[in-house]
């Protein structure tokens, strides 16, 4: 089958090489002229475990232009940002996508969109710009992907999906598409339910990720240890609470949440989690005012860049927020990730980053820095912040180190 694949990001270009390795000419399409440049000479645009491998396996197919051609199926994988003024999805690059296809659009062809989008948006939307052409045959879906960063290679292939048809033959036609290299089972539903369904499933994960900041912030109050109280607590059959953290950051839970909220005023809960994981970031500050209460021409740096751990990934990273609401104190930010290279010119490697600093602040979980020896870190005052409880801290206090976990109202502390 000719398929193109319109949006070569974290989900489209894995998409799309997964189908060529699977016997599908490819066409990647992207606005981007460096990302297409550097495919068309082997070079892949980000890191994911995996995907130069996969490029090697399937480059026989597939091709990346700036120019979309006729196909028979076209795959949409564009970014949907929040638009912050009206808290809603930004859906110019799906518009700009399907304006493209319309040109192209014939007889008998099918259109999947795969981002994420308002319910409603398929139906009020897209499916319009399509019928405007005046092509009377097409098929049309919504799958929404499903892809954790990090495992993007696996989960497109091992997860369960949605899929969302405008009609039953649409939906059981990209089923028919997507059966052909996804091991997990399809579920057929409208295109509205399965626009809803994916907002959904990380509305219910910022919701729980909330609980768990609450419980966090309480712990510190009342004097318990968070990370011990909530690895008791799973210990229920039918309890699982998440980890507390400096905030929620990626190109979905942090943003999906408010693509339900406009649709309704009736919505509640989902507005509170997202002040709860916002507001992580300025609790994080005072923790960092008070390890470094009194020192003159405060610097700190910030330890992750990315929004999580093991990723090159900075959307909506909570690191941003954290060193927003610092530099409004007049405290000086620098950061180092072992992941992130450059823009921000202020990612300095280790040495640069830690020298003359006065507290260190843990925000993103990365394998690294696990295994840091504190002996080894030339500071100028010796204060660490782990914001996701992953360090020795005996070692670090060893070391000479204060160190405050947050959540960890015993708060391990002054060596
Ligand atoms: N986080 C916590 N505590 C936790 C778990 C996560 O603070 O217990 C934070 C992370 O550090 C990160 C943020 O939440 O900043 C989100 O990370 P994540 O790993 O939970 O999710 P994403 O954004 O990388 O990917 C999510 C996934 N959705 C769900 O798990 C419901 C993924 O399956 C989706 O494909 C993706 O959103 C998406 O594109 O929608």
């Amino acid at each position: 089958m000719n398929i193109a694949m319109i949006g070569l990001g974290y989900i489209g270009l894995p998409n799309a090489l997964i189908l060529a390795r699977n016997g599908n000419c490819v066409l990647g399409v992207d606005i981007k002229e460096d990302v297409i440049e550097k495919l068309n000479a082997g070079i892949m645009p980000f890191d994911e475990p995996g995907l130069e491998k996969l490029f090697m396996e399937a480059k026989d197919n597939f091709r990346a232009s700036l120019t979309l051609e006729h196909c028979d199926v076209y795959i949409i994988a564009v970014p949907t940002p929040l638009d912050r003024e009206m808290k809603m999805a930004d859906l110019k690059a799906v518009k700009a996508a399907a304006k493209s296809i319309a040109t192209v659009l014939k007889e008998g062809d099918m259109v999947i969109l795969e981002s994420t989008v308002q319910p409603g948006t398929s139906r009020n939307f897209v499916i319009p710009i399509l019928k405007r052409t005046g092509v009377k045959r097409f098929s049309y879906a919504h799958c929404p992907e499903r892809a954790i960063p990090g495992k993007t290679l696996t989960e497109m292939v091992k997860n369960d999906r949605i899929i969302g048809g405008m009609d039953e033959a649409s939906a059981k036609r990209a089923h028919d598409l997507y059966s052909t290299f996804i091991e997990g089972n399809l579920f057929l539903t409208d295109v509205t339910t399965a626009e809803f369904v994916k907002l959904m499933e990380n509305t219910f994960r910022d919701i729980n990720i909330a609980l768990a900041n609450e419980f966090a912030l309480i712990s510190e109050d009342i004097g318990v240890n968070v990370w011990e109280a909530i690895e008791l607590a799973n210990k229920h059959p039918r309890v699982n609470i998440l980890k507390p953290g400096p905030g929620v950051g990626g190109h979905c839970i942090a943003i999906d949440p408010w693509f339900m909220v406009v649709k309704s005023t009736k919505s509640k809960i989902i507005n509170v989690a997202r002040e709860i994981n916002d507001f992580m970031a300025i609790h994080v500050l005072k923790h960092i005012k008070d390890m470094i209460h009194g020192i003159e021409d405060p610097k700190i740096t910030i330890l992750g860049l990315a929004y999580k751990a093991n990723v090159d990934d900075v959307r909506e990273s909570p690191a941003f927020r954290v060193a927003s609401v610092a530099e409004n104190e007049g405290i000086d930010v620098v950061f180092h990730d072992p992941l992130i290279e450059g823009d921000p010119n202020n990612i300095l490697d280790l040495n640069r980053a830690i020298e003359d600093s006065d507290c260190l602040v843990l925000i993103t979980d990365h394998d690294a820095f696990k295994e840091l020896d504190p002996r080894k870190l030339l500071v100028r005052h010796k204060n660490i912040i782990d914001t996701r409880n992953v360090l020795d801290h005996a070692a670090w206090m060893k070391a000479g180190f204060n160190v405050k976990v947050l959540g960890n109202g015993n708060n391990i502390s002054c060596p």
